[in-house]
């Protein structure tokens, strides 16, 4: 049902495919020359958004009313805010009035009110007043432990849990995640560099290639979005032999261990998920989720001591603690594997809601299905599956909806 769409039309002479494909204009809508900004294409992934664009001040104010909204465990508000953002992240143009909002697809009165505010006093009263709210800042620095979701640290925060040094209490029960996370809770709310990236990198490769020397690996996640940081490097495997896949993640840790390098990791087999799970992107890949010792580049990595926790101050250490993920996909899942680890999360859920929405095809990280033929439709790259879903090739740095 795009009705909502249509219904925003406003009539006018159409522009030039090339402008339309440029504004991420789609269908038969025919813009308002005079009115570029409603032209606005309603999927993420039918528009192109960098990482750097034009109404940032704004988009930082929804960014952490959509934050906010998910704290208090209202997903429906949170997705409207990230949408709103997601749609301004995308304009070619700053924002001078909320006139100009008020044709844009998903930006409604709460959103119009919030850029008129921003415009008019250069400032989001609400988004201040939340940021420095008890609940969010303890929502904040719980959900940043690794291994913690909104529903743990809401528990935690009902319980009256305000500070870190609350979590010693013994009535609380911590997971082995939530250990790891709390022990290395300072370098992993460290940003992580895109040059401390491209150490892991190399650690990863070089483990990797002692065993199978022509794996194909790459780093997905925000940094193939081109970001300068993120919270974690993650990295794709595959290889057109399935043997050579066959017990390599486990073969690559234990050697990152032996090297004194691995503070902690869980595995996940691989697990067949039903082509009509369309849930998250998140798949039945073998997966480890890891946390590494990345030594700094001034120190030999091999010499470096053992590592234990990060509770020794970061400038007194050879090393830093750092959340990697490796992914292993079939190669003929590869694909759709790399599609759904690029991200952003957005950007991924908006594919696969327009997938499913405007095709009655079913997307996740595995595959494509058409569920009424009840089959699975192969691609070889992610261009080929932008065409089988009929948009056009979206490339990574253009994914950061
Ligand atoms: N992903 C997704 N849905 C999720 C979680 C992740 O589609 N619920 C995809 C999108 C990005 C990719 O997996 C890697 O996830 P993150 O590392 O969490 O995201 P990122 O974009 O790499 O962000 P950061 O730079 O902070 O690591
Ligand atoms: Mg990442």
């Amino acid at each position: 049902d795009i009705s909502w769409f249509t219904e925003s039309m406003s009539s006018g002479k159409p522009e030039p495919v090339e402008d339309r494909h440029r504004l991420g204009i789609v269908g038969s809508r025919v813009p308002d020359d005079k009115d570029p900004l409603s032209t606005v294409a309603p999927y993420a992934c039918q528009r192109r958004t960098s990482i750097t664009h034009h109404n940032a001040q704004i988009t930082d104010a929804l960014d952490i009313l959509a934050k906010a909204a998910a704290f208090q465990g209202s997903e429906v508000r949170s997705l409207a805010f990230t949408r709103a953002a997601s749609v301004l992240k995308s304009l070619p143009y700053k924002l001078q009035s909320v006139e100009e909002a008020k044709n844009l697809v998903w930006c409604g009165g709460h959103c119009q009110a919030v850029i008129q505010e921003i415009l008019e006093d250069g400032v989001c009263h609400e988004a201040e007043a939340l940021m420095t709210s008890e609940q969010y800042r303890c929502m904040e620095l719980l959900t940043g432990i690794y291994g913690v979701g909104v529903r743990t640290a809401e528990r935690w925060y009902k319980e009256g849990v305000r500070n870190l040094s609350d979590l010693e209490n013994p009535n609380i029960k911590l997971n082995s995640d939530q250990k790891a996370g709390l022990a290395h809770y300072t370098d992993l709310n460290q940003p992580v560099t895109r040059e401390d990236a491209e150490r892991v990198e190399h650690m990863v490769k070089d483990t990797l290639y002692r065993f199978v020397p022509d794996l194909k690996i790459t780093m997905t996640g925000g940094f193939l979005r081109g970001k300068q940081q993120g919270h974690d490097v993650d990295f794709l495997i595959t290889h057109p032999d399935e043997e050579a896949l066959s017990g390599l993640l486990k073969k690559a840790v234990d050697w990152i261990n032996r090297q004194g390098l691995l503070l902690y990791h869980t595995m996940k087999a691989r697990s067949h998920v039903h082509a009509y799970k369309r849930s998250t992107h998140m798949d039945g890949h073998e997966t480890c989720y890891a946390i590494f010792a990345l030594p700094h580049p001034d120190t030999s990595n091999s010499e470096s001591e053992v590592p234990g926790g990060d509770l020794t101050a970061p400038a007194a250490r050879a090393w830093r603690a750092v959340r990697v993920d490796l992914v292993v996909a079939p190669y003929n899942e590869y694909p759709f594997a790399l599609l759904g680890w690029t991200g952003s999360k957005h950007f991924e859920r908006e594919l696969r809601r327009f997938s499913w929405n405007e095709k009655k095809l079913s997307l996740n990280s595995h595959g494509l299905y058409d569920m009424e033929k009840n089959c699975s439709i192969p691609a070889t790259s992610e261009e080929e599956i932008f065409s089988l879903l009929g948009l056009q090739y979206v490339p990574p740095p253009y994914r950061n909806a």
